[in-house]
């Protein structure tokens, strides 16, 4: 089989009519057979010629079914979508959310003191190191040991609640940058509206040397409205006095009326603003866990790394721009190869929740089916995102990645210099990366496989096709300010990926009618009396059967 597609839009309106995309089109039929093998040994000079370096990290895209003429193609695409004149919209603070009419500035979030963007007449820099200079001088006072819980006890333990974007990011830094995080303090993220997740995650903890940050932005989310007061109630459970709330919750929101509301002073309340998305919020005050596990300083070098990206991305020309590149090669794979994944693959144990984050990053961002003025698309969006860190994923799935019948284009992710050295440990992680990359482009001939003497009938078996395309970014370590640059490269990869589908990348309608059904379908799980239930016959006995055990399982 060939893993040759064509799935490009057929129509001639919207970006099929683009004179790029056309070319694109013709462009891609010339080299649906391309080789990388023939590419590669067309020219010597590829894997250098086809590599970036921005921002402390280095882009190798030299491994994917492009050339320079593709590379051309894609360039004039993004010129012909406008990418440069959407960069410099939301670096000025324009609502480019159109759907919900918002700017976008999570740039502003790590823009130096000395830069002012303005929102409404109000400059957000401004705005942004007055919280960012609260929130260190409360991390401080909690790493130090100065803040006290309301028995006197040193603060321990620092227990984060929020889901999606309030949770995710921090999450996902706090085990990124775990190398630089004070040991003996010990932070837990809590999401799910589920039991076990709250239970768990105070099960062996003492009240009195527990903090918890409540996230979300809005202040009115279900899951973590319902887990804040069940933390609060095992909270006052230990600790018998109202007051304690004072000294054990602080709240991290937009919402300033549902955080009092809640019982948390304004004092304790860490703002943030409706310009910020929430998958878009790890560096504002959302990861106030982040800045208290690894210190203000690191914290600080982190954003200088988001920085340093988001200014490479305002300014390079797309040819030599790292995160607009990455967002080209991803429309090449998407929607000319016909890939429907992506696989993120991080050769370093602390990026375990990279893939995670990235998920809700890219899905939520570029999972759409309209363009902006809400036609529907005629050609394929955002990729399903998965991954696990190497050099497991070797162990599991990659089969499917080598001998599969679906093209999974992957992004490796790997660093020169390990943050634990251990014997040759490094250096065998990283040669995996490195055989994993090669075997994925060059693969192994039916004659290859015979001339190493294997039996016929297994020879089929042993074929690798290769051709598989890949990124491979390397840096040199794993630090807040490498971490900051790799999180704004993805943000302004999927900004680019958006702007070529004319899509909002900042909106996610996707997500309300799930949440409006649970709403009607709780009353009907919790009734005393059997409810009239008017849903579906499937959904209708599912809701029959839950109640039937539930009831069941109360009067046993
Ligand atoms: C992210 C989404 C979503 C959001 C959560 C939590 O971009 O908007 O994941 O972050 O629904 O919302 P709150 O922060 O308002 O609780």
């Amino acid at each position: 089989m060939s893993l040759t597609h064509d799935v490009t839009p057929s129509s001639d309106v919207g970006l099929a009519a683009r004179p790029a995309w056309r070319a694109l089109v013709a462009h891609h039929a010339t080299i649906a057979q391309a080789q990388l093998r023939e590419l590669f040994s067309a020219d010597a000079d590829r894997g250098d010629r086809y590599a970036l370096e921005a921002a402390g990290l280095y882009l190798d895209y030299s491994k994917n079914r492009i050339t320079d003429q593709t590379l051309k193609l894609l360039a004039a695409l993004a010129g012909e979508c406008g990418l440069r004149e959407r960069i410099a919209a939301m670096f000025r603070g324009d609502a480019i959310n159109t759907t919900e009419r918002r700017a976008v500035l999570h740039v502003a979030l790590r823009a130096p003191a000395s830069e002012k963007i303005f929102v409404d007449g109000v400059d957000v820099v401004a705005e942004v190191h007055t919280v960012l200079d609260r929130m260190a001088a409360f991390a401080e006072e909690l790493r130090s040991g100065r803040w006290l819980g309301h028995t006197g006890k040193r603060i321990r333990n620092i227990i984060s609640i929020g889901i999606g974007g309030s949770d995710l990011g921090p999450v996902m830094a706090c085990e990124a940058l775990r190398f630089y995080s004070q040991r003996d303090l010990t932070v837990r993220f809590v999401s799910n509206v589920d039991a076990t997740d709250l239970v768990e995650a105070t099960r062996d903890l003492d009240a009195a040397e527990t903090l918890f940050i409540v996230c979300s932005k809005t202040f009115t989310t279900l899951e973590t409205l319902t887990n804040a007061h069940a933390a609060r109630a095992w909270c006052l459970g230990q600790l018998g006095d109202d007051k304690a709330v004072g000294r054990h919750f602080v709240a991290v929101s937009t919402n300033a009326d549902g955080v009092r509301s809640f019982g948390i002073a304004r004092e304790n309340m860490f703002g943030f603003w409706d310009w910020v998305g929430g998958r878009y919020s790890m560096d504002s005050a959302i990861g106030l866990a982040t800045m208290i596990a690894i210190g203000p300083a690191h914290f600080r070098s982190m954003l200088a790394g988001f920085r340093a990206m988001d200014e490479h991305f305002r300014s390079a020309p797309v040819e030599r721009n790292l995160p607009a590149l990455h967002g080209l090669l991803a429309i090449w794979n998407v929607n000319f190869l016909g890939a429907s994944t992506l696989a993120v693959l991080p050769y370093d144990q602390y990026l375990k929740r990279f893939p995670a984050y990235l998920q809700q990053l890219t899905m939520e961002s570029n999972g759409k089916h309209v363009t902006r003025d809400g036609v529907p698309v005629d050609f394929e969006t955002a990729p399903i995102l998965w991954g696990e860190p190497g050099t497991n994923g070797q162990h599991s799935f990659y089969q499917l990645i080598h001998q599969g019948t679906r093209l999974v284009p992957c992004d490796f992710i790997g660093f020169c210099q390990g943050l634990n050295p251990l014997g040759r440990q490094h250096d065998l992680l990283m040669s995996n990366l490195f055989a994993q990359t090669e075997a994925l482009a060059f693969g192994k001939t039916a004659a290859e496989v015979a001339a190493e003497g294997t039996p016929e009938a297994l020879v089929p078996h042993r074929v690798f096709e290769g051709n598989r395309p890949t990124n491979t970014l390397l840096a040199e370590r794993l630090t807040p300010a490498t971490l900051g640059a790799l999180v704004a490269l993805y943000e302004h990869s999927v900004f680019t990926q958006g702007v070529i589908w004319d899509i909002d990348s900042f909106d996610q309608w996707g997500v309300e009618l799930g949440k409006a059904l649970a709403l009607r379908t709780t009353p009907e799980l919790e009734s005393a009396t059997e409810p009239a239930l008017a849903h579906d016959s499937s959904t209708n006995a599912l809701i029959r059967r839950y109640r039937h055990s539930r009831n069941n399982s109360r009067t046993a």
